[in-house]
């Protein structure tokens, strides 16, 4: 699934920086990401997309990591239900804005279960679900009953024996014509032997996370063998800043819902 015909983004609050992170990069500056997140809607635009603007959230500083909130099919949207305690109050908000779209056509992650929506990546009509230390089995279990309902197939990996991987997005993006770009750590994993595989170098295992929409892969800038790596494979890239979303674990996949033309029944 590549093609897009709408985003929802939310704008970084001023309390960005107070998002979980493990600080390895050192503090995170709000109005800088706020600079790079306005590059990441023109780049959505210039792909065709059009984009819906949430406000920020000063109450919930990961907020503009909407991806994790719930995860949007041609068929149905399902919300999912967060592991980290400081994110569970993003879930109802973001339900409002679904229904707005969906209609009743939402389904939701239920306890004990737990899915982080950075943990599936979709790749066709086929769904990653990784299991990780926001998604649990029995989240893993109930996305993958649901998926199934409604047409879709699904297989899961496990990334947490890579405790530096928060979310499987975090390691791996499906860029179209049966192909993903990963890190070094997830190349022998059974579930993508099928597909070609862009592996990046260790030393950039951040330009993983990346997003196809529609005639161009949004890539992160300064990344330049990756860069190289997916233009020779025959993507065209259009780069964009993200050092404040990497200090706060965040990549350019976390940072908008992409929702496909929607065949709801
Ligand atoms: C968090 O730890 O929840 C945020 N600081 C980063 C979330 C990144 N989201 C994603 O990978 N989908």
């Amino acid at each position: 699934m590549t093609y897009f015909e709408q985003a929802i983004v939310r704008t970084p609050c001023d309390r960005f920086s107070e998002g979980i992170t493990p600080e390895l990069l050192g503090k995170a500056d709000a109005s800088l990401a706020r600079v790079h997140h306005q590059g990441y809607i023109d780049a959505l635009k210039a792909s065709g997309v059009k984009v819906t603007v949430l406000e920020s959230l000063n109450d919930f500083p990961d907020s503009c990591f909407v991806e994790d909130s719930a995860i949007v099919t041609k068929r149905v949207a399902i919300m999912t239900r967060f592991t980290a305690p400081s994110r569970s109050g993003e879930s109802p908000l973001m339900r409002e804005v679904i229904e707005g779209i969906y209609g009743s056509h939402i389904e939701a992650i239920q306890a004990p279960g737990n899915v982080e929506g950075g943990d599936i990546c979709r790749a066709g009509d086929h769904f990653l679900i990784g299991l990780s230390s926001r998604t649990n089995e029995e989240g893993a279990r109930q996305l993958a009953e649901i998926l199934k309902k409604y047409g879709f197939t699904s297989s899961t990996i496990n990334i947490r024996p890579h405790g530096f991987i928060l979310h499987l997005s975090t390691a791996l993006s499906y860029l179209g014509n049966n192909t993903f770009i990963l890190m070094p750590e997830l190349a022998n994993e059974p579930a993508l032997e099928k597909y070609t595989q862009l592996v990046v170098k260790p030393e950039e295992r951040y330009a993983s996370n990346c997003i196809r929409v529609n005639d161009a892969v949004i890539f992160p800038a300064g990344f330049p063998n990756a860069i190289a790596q997916v233009e020779a494979a025959g993507f065209k890239v259009r780069p964009v800043e993200t050092s404040e979303f990497q200090k706060q674990d965040g990549g350019l996949s976390c940072l908008s819902l992409r929702i496909p033309p929607l065949h709801l029944n």
